[in-house]
């Protein structure tokens, strides 16, 4: 990178964790497990491979050709058996698989046992409909118990799932569904947000005017009365699920058989479908669920991630399931009916593991301590976030307000690219506000320069993985050149994140931002991560997002856009604090020329600012891809 700016070194806050932490990781000497790692890769993945079931084993681990490789070559699994017979085997058949609550308080519980039977059922009933090995199915459906079936049916059958999160619009889902060639469509009639019942049957019929591949639309009927359905098109999917047999082996797929596409968000272009493969994702999953979540057999675990991105898929369903645990999943958003809601069901549900995003917990602390502090919390053991930077301001209140300062909080660094965590803090290792950590043991990351070379500590460089790894994706769905535009090449090939980030002398990762939204005012990179969270630090301050716009002088302006906290009132004296605590927390060159005052920011359906869309719109371009953009 040129003109790569010197952070300087604010204090640095690193917390401790309690001894009994550290004893109940699983992990409990970072530097020998990396160690351990590093002098045999293959073998380390090999170890952690064999703890699960396959019905072939692999001639080889790895196979690494630039810039595809493959692993457990030849070696045959289905990730369901892995979810759900190994359970049955290992006496957990009648475990609570998965908890379920509605937002009008009904609860819906499933044993692994009858998981299994519900997800055999249902399997059937789509090879009833004509879904073979390799067909693709979307799953468009609201977060019910259903949808985790009808994704488990399709991956005990080898058909290929790719879930888009039912807050899309009909041109969203269209794009996917003609994009993934889907067969058949998997839908609800209506979902229900914030006490309303949102119609998703007709988003879905006008999604399908332009899809030539679809056959057939299974239907969840949640409405009284039921919606109609069109003779032979439309299925009900409990009635389709009674008629078909009980029993479905699973499949038996090729560690590299497809296992799922997900589509993500380009900056310019149409979305990618990011496909990934049965056997290395599996792995992945099970690995980072069990040694970075550090989640127990007894614990109560909640990601409360959709399962239409990402997190949802390994996180809130597969890794969880892989590791046999109790699953909780909920249609509640977090500020509906109040504040409250996220706090009362950890209390009654007795959470252990809770999983979720900055900007949730941005939110929570507009609103203040008052509500979580309403709530027993005593169940909570482990804290994490992903999604963006957990601002050092948000890493406090979590762990204070929250954890009570006992938890651990594991801030995940990963992308739907990489399938699973990449750099992240474990249970039992020092935290560090404001840094993600370091790569765990099997993945090779670090900061470089744009030749390659790893950059000095506290310099910003490019967030590069160096060596390939089981979870990453294997394509870009019928995009070749835009899977290769992952990789450089050069002495050494790398995958680049497109993130940009620094290193401190002790390896932590702190992330800065995209690279897309790397700001250059006078010849200084700003990373847009640094400035928000500066923001964020001022009491006054609930969110912030900065971006640059061009100027003919210093290449670049720096605007930022503020939510106050409740109750806070704009005036001169405001804005003339919040430059000068910016002033101080960084240094004059981040200094905001202009500050706006905003009520809400845009953000993807998953919870990430959109800079590119308030750039877009200060300057009146084009945004480029704003299908993920939430309303
Ligand atoms: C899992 C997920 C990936 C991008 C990633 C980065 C940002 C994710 C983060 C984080 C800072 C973290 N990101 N986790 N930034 N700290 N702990 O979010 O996947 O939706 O593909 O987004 O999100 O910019 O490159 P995805």
């Amino acid at each position: 990178m040129t003109n790569t700016t010197q952070h300087t070194e604010h204090t640095q806050k690193v917390y401790k964790p309690a001894p009994e932490y550290r004893n109940d990781a699983r992990i409990k000497d970072y530097d020998l497990s990396y160690l351990n790692f590093q002098k045999d890769p293959e073998d380390f993945w090999r170890r952690i491979a064999s703890d699960l079931l396959w019905f072939r084993p692999w001639d080889k681990v790895k196979d690494w050709e630039y810039p595809h490789a493959r692993w457990f070559v030849n070696a045959k699994c289905n990730i369901t058996y892995n979810c759900l017979e190994r359970h049955l085997k290992n006496n957990r058949r009648n475990k609570v698989a998965l908890f379920w609550r509605g937002e009008d308080g009904t609860e819906k519980i499933y044993t692994y046992d009858r998981l299994y039977k519900a997800v055999m059922q249902f399997a059937n009933a789509l090879q009833d409909l004509g879904v073979e090995k390799g067909d693709v199915v979307c799953i468009y459906m609201p977060t019910v118990p259903e949808q985790v079936i009808a994704m488990l049916a399709c991956a005990r059958i080898g058909a290929v799932h790719t879930v888009v999160f039912a807050g899309y619009g009909a041109s969203s889902l269209n794009q996917r569904i003609v994009g993934s060639e889907a067969k058949v469509v998997i839908t609800a009639d209506a979902s229900m947000r914030r006490g309303k019942s949102i119609p998703l049957k007709p988003i879905v019929e006008e999604a399908l005017i332009h899809a030539p591949s679809v056959e057939r639309v299974v239907v969840l009927r949640i409405q009284d009365p039921p919606t109609c359905l069109l003779d032979d098109f439309e299925v009900d999917f409990y009635q389709i699920m009674k008629k078909a047999e009980k029993n479905c082996p699973a499949e038996v797929m090729d560690a590299e058989d497809t296992l799922f596409i997900l589509y993500t968000s380009g900056t310019t272009g149409a979305p990618k479908g990011i496909v990934h493969t049965c056997g290395g994702y599996m792995v992945g999953a099970y690995y980072t669920t069990k040694y970075v979540l550090n989640v127990k057999d007894d614990d109560v675990y909640w990601c409360t991630a959709d399962p239409g991105w990402i997190t949802g898929h390994t996180y809130a369903i597969y890794g969880p399931l892989l590791l046999g645990s109790t699953i909780f999943m909920t249609e509640h958003t977090p500020d509906y009916p109040d504040v409250g809601i996220w706090w009362q069901l950890i209390e009654s549900y007795g959470i252990n593991v809770f999983y979720t995003a900055p900007t949730a917990i941005r939110m929570f602390m507009r609103y203040g301590e008052d509500w979580p502090n309403e709530y027993d919390l005593s169940s909570l053991r482990i804290l994490a976030s992903v999604g963006e930077p957990l601002n050092p301001e948000a890493f406090e209140w979590f762990y204070k307000v929250i954890g009570k300062q006992r938890c651990p909080i594991i801030d995940t660094w990963w992308q739907t690219e990489t399938g699973s965590h990449m750099i992240t803090t474990l249970a039992g290792e020092e935290m560090k506000p404001g840094y993600a950590g370091k790569p765990i043991p099997g993945i090779m990351a670090d900061v470089i320069d744009k030749d390659g070379n790893p950059v000095p500590p506290h310099q910003a460089g490019y967030l590069a993985i160096t060596a390939p790894w089981p979870s990453m994706m294997r394509h870009v769905h019928n995009d070749e050149e835009r899977y290769k535009s992952y990789w450089n090449t050069g002495k050494q090939p790398y995958y680049s994140t497109n993130d940009l980030a620094i290193k401190d002398e002790d390896g932590y990762i702190m992330i800065l931002g995209r690279s897309d939204d790397l700001i250059i005012v006078s010849g200084h990179n700003i990373g847009t991560a640094e400035v928000e969270s500066a923001l964020i630090s001022h009491h006054a301050v609930a969110e912030a997002a900065a971006i640059g716009k061009p100027d003919a002088v210093k290449g670049n302006l720096l605007k930022v856009f503020v939510i106050l906290i409740e109750g806070k009132i704009v005036n001169e004296k405001l804005i003339h604090d919040l430059k000068y605590h910016v002033r101080q927390t960084l240094g004059p060159i981040a200094v905001p020329s202009e500050i706006e005052f905003v009520d809400s920011l845009p953000k993807t359906r998953s919870g990430k600012i959109m800079r590119r869309v308030l750039k877009a719109q200060e300057m009146g371009i084009d945004p480029g891809d704003i299908s993920t953009l939430d309303e």
